[in-house]
């Protein structure tokens, strides 16, 4: 079975490789499992990565096909994933779309309500996070889209780590399309980090620890 890489897939794993933002080793996940690779979206902070991470957001949704009026970033990592993609989809397909994010807390002066950005009432809203293991943080996420009188039309997520949920065979991302009837389109999954590895070469190590790990936990 091979895995055909997508240019954007490639180039989040390329520069996530070279700024430490995707690391070997041994890990602790949400879980409670010991992964040998962790991705951590939030080194990404630099204008020239969140730059590259923006445009590869924006090149997965564009070929995606999913139309949408918002996106959708839940707090708080969500919120810069939401904006930047929003400039991107503009200034590389002159796509407008609009952005949203709630707040942790309900703010009860000022502008009030837990919602910032563009209404979501009526609207086709897309979510935008960073990692889904469980899923917990996306669940919260489409509960608030239903309280807004939102329509949600699909998930989008920077990595898919593509793992068995503990109760079952699915992932959680496979659990959440069930459950939502809208795609999870996922700029790159581990399949895609062990394909571009086994290109690269030189990694042989991270790779069969990659590979293992894939054959106890993965759902591919
Ligand atoms: P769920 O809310 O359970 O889906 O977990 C998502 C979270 O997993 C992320 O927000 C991170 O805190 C964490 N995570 C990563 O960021 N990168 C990984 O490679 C793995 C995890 C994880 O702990 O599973």
């Amino acid at each position: 079975q091979t895995t055909q890489l997508k240019p954007y897939a490639a180039s989040l794993i390329s520069l996530s490789l070279g700024s430490d933002v995707l690391l070997f080793g041994s890990f602790t996940l949400k879980s409670g499992r010991t992964s040998p690779y962790f991705f951590n979206a939030g080194l990404l902070h630099s204008g020239e990565k969140l730059l590259a991470l923006a445009s590869a957001f924006a090149a997965a949704i564009h070929e995606s096909g999913v139309q949408f009026d918002v996106l959708f970033g839940p707090a708080y990592k969500g919120i810069p994933l939401a904006a930047i993609t929003c400039v991107e989809l503009q200034r590389s397909f002159g796509r407008t779309v609009n952005y949203a994010f709630n707040r942790k807390e309900a703010k009860d002066h000022g502008e009030g309500g837990s919602l910032v950005g563009a209404p979501l009432k009526g609207q086709r809203v897309l979510i935008i996070d960073d990692v889904i293991t469980a899923g917990t943080a996306i669940r919260e996420a489409v509960e608030i889209i239903k309280l807004q009188g939102g329509q949600l039309v699909g998930i989008t997520e920077s990595l898919d780590r593509q793992e068995r949920g503990k109760d079952g065979e699915a992932s959680a991302v496979q659990s959440i399309e069930k459950e939502t009837g809208v795609p999870v389109i996922a700029v790159m999954t581990m399949k895609d980090i062990i394909a571009y590895l086994g290109v690269k070469g030189g990694m042989d190590e991270q790779l069969r620890a990659m590979e293992a790990y894939r054959q106890q936990y993965g759902v591919v």
